[in-house]
């Protein structure tokens, strides 16, 4: 092109390239890549608003003619006009035109001033660098927290699965102990029969024993029946007391005669417990010759001699029952314990296993941690699902809630949590908190408040509040 050419065609044809060029870097001045389109070199631009058409070279000729201020993107003719710095590098940002060529640097790639005497630099590699740098550290450090809640997260699956297993063989055990209990059951029942068989038994033996004729209550052993006769107490069995107390076995309104009682005293007219033994204690236990006066039977004689008294002494064999019977009873109160105490497990777990505990279980981890703070003279004091205390410095300690549910919106209801009727409020309304779900490496509780009286806020921090999607506006995107 240039080598026909005379020097001076050369100079008009550069200084033509260089005048459109400088033209052309007029025009498209403070306008973002996608605005170019509206940008094309034509005989007319149409304002934006598409309110006016003016000719193309008034475009950024530091004159308004637009509404919308969009023929002037890249001076400060328009009030309303903004123009867009592309900042490579960093992040593109538009500007009010009015700032453009006010001596001041507001675009880090220099472009707004490129007409002002301030020596702008371009900042903009090291912003970017910078922020890079930035948002990588932040990458990191969420990644780190996003590794921690997923092991938290397989913490809870495992929990769960624990869970679950323990309610099953809880499950197992009530059953056995509901069959072990309705098999007591039943025995008690037939014991309790055959107890009310047996004392029916024996009742009725002891009557018939009582009104046999031939059949007598009788004393068990010659001391009794040693104490009996001696009437005056004193040690001894005299003549006297014989006659008072025996009378022959088929008369008895017939009295001894003083022979017939030293007879039975074995010829003494007293007698000591031994002697008596030896003498009237065999004569009343054949039961042949004398008998005490208005009993029945014969003292000391042994009961299988009876039918009807061996039937009452069946009251051994019923003691003996009874005995088997306690037993039993003892050993249904045990399977009612253990099944009680089974009860209230599975009770307490199904409740346990009942709670949301985000959409892959993620705080279940939180179940069983109580977390502290302390925030002046209290100590606050966050068990998540259970409940949330505050411990004053003399050692009371006061409910500031229950768990209630998840309290966050509908589109991340797990970021809040609300805990509900705790102690009511001198002179105010029932304690309540609400908890604040933020994410952070550790959990801990990081702050408690009390905006208004007795109603609290805290903020609880875990990894598994963190969201994988760290909302970062792009280096270059535009706004
Ligand atoms: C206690 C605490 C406080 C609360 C007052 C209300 O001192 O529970 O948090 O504000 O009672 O009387």
């Amino acid at each position: 092109m240039f080598t026909n050419c005379s020097l001076g065609h050369c100079h008009i044809i550069i200084a033509v390239v260089l005048w459109s060029i400088c033209v052309d870097s007029r025009k498209i001045r403070g306008i973002s890549l996608s605005y170019k389109r509206f940008y094309r070199e034509r005989k007319s631009f149409l304002c934006i608003d598409g309110s006016k058409m003016i000719p193309f070279d008034q475009v950024n000729d530091d004159y308004c003619d637009c509404m919308d201020g969009s023929d002037e993107p890249g001076t400060a003719a328009c009030p309303n006009g903004r123009f867009y710095c592309t900042n490579l590098g960093y992040r593109s940002h538009y500007i009010p035109s009015s700032r453009v060529n006010d001596g001041i640097c507001d675009c880090c790639d220099a472009s707004d001033e490129y007409r002002s005497q301030t020596p702008c630099q371009n900042t903009c590699r090291n912003l970017g660098q910078r922020e890079r740098a930035e948002v990588e550290g932040q990458t990191r450090v969420l990644g780190e927290r996003l590794r921690l809640k997923q092991l938290l997260i397989e913490e809870g699956v495992l929990t769960w699965r624990e869970k679950q297993a323990q309610l099953r063989d809880l499950q197992r055990v009530s059953d056995d102990l509901q069959t072990q209990l309705d098999d007591l059951r039943k025995e008690e029942a037939r014991r309790k029969e055959e107890a009310d068989a047996l004392r029916e038994r024996e009742i009725g033996a002891r009557d018939t024993a009582d009104n046999s004729p031939t059949s007598h209550y009788r004393p068990e052993s010659p001391i009794s029946v040693f104490k009996e006769l001696d009437s005056n107490r004193d040690g001894s069995i005299t003549v006297d007391e014989v006659q008072a107390k025996l009378s022959p076995v088929q008369d008895e309104e017939h009295a001894l005669s003083e022979d017939e009682a030293v007879a039975l005293l074995g010829g003494a007219h007293r007698v000591d417990l031994s002697r008596f033994e030896e003498t009237l204690w065999t004569s009343l236990r054949t039961g042949d010759s004398v008998t005490i006066k208005g009993r029945r039977g014969v003292p000391g004689s042994l009961a299988d001699e009876d039918p009807n008294i061996k039937a009452a002494v069946s009251g051994i064999s019923f003691f003996l029952f009874f005995l088997a019977a306690e037993k039993a009873a003892a050993d249904l109160k045990r399977v009612e314990d253990a099944y009680e105490t089974v009860y209230m497990e599975i009770r307490d777990l199904r409740e346990k296993l009942s709670i949301d505990y985000g959409s892959e279980r993620e705080f279940l981890f939180l179940h069983n941690q109580c977390l502290q703070l302390k925030v002046y003279e209290y100590i606050y004091e966050l068990c998540p699902f259970s409940q949330v205390t505050q411990k004053s410095a003399s050692g009371e300690v006061v409910s500031l809630g229950k768990w209630g549910s998840w309290a966050g919106p509908p589109e991340n209801p797990y970021c809040q949590m609300r805990y509900e009727s705790g102690e009511p409020c001198w002179q105010g309304p029932t304690r309540n908190t609400m908890v604040m779900l933020i994410c952070g490496t550790e959990t801990a509780l990081r702050s408690v408040k009390e905006p208004s009286k007795c109603q609290y806020v805290m903020e609880l921090q875990t990894p598994v509040s963190c969201q994988p999607a760290l909302r970062q506006r792009g280096i270059h995107s535009e706004l």
